[in-house]
């Protein structure tokens, strides 16, 4: 039996570093129309009823709530283009983004 060669096999591809995801957040306010928040969760954010309706409560209850994550741009352009839609119709809804942890 020969003997057994054993090959160094060293991974050189380089470690790159995940993009950090960015959480899309929803702020409660006092004017904004529940059905109008949950219309706009499943728009842009394409929740189901159920979804938007519970993302929309519990930010109504809590004051805020994270509606999902996204890569930065995506989040970034999200949080703007449903912020909009309130400000079109004269409402004060706003959406945020931080990176997540
Ligand atoms: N607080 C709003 C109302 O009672 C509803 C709302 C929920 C607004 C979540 C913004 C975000 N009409």
């Amino acid at each position: 039996m020969p003997e057994t060669i054993v090959k160094p096999r060293t991974d050189t591809r380089p470690q790159v570093e995940r993009p950090k995801l960015h959480k899309v957040i929803l702020l409660n306010d006092d004017f904004t129309p529940r059905e109008f928040v949950v219309r706009v969760l499943k728009a842009e954010f394409r929740l189901s009823e159920d979804q938007a309706y519970r993302v929309m409560i519990t930010a109504h209850r809590k004051g805020v709530c994270v509606v999902a994550v996204f890569p930065k741009d995506v989040a970034e352009t999200k949080a703007t283009r449903a912020t909009d839609a309130g400000k079109a119709k004269g409402y004060p809804l706003r959406f945020t983004t931080e990176p997540e942890e």
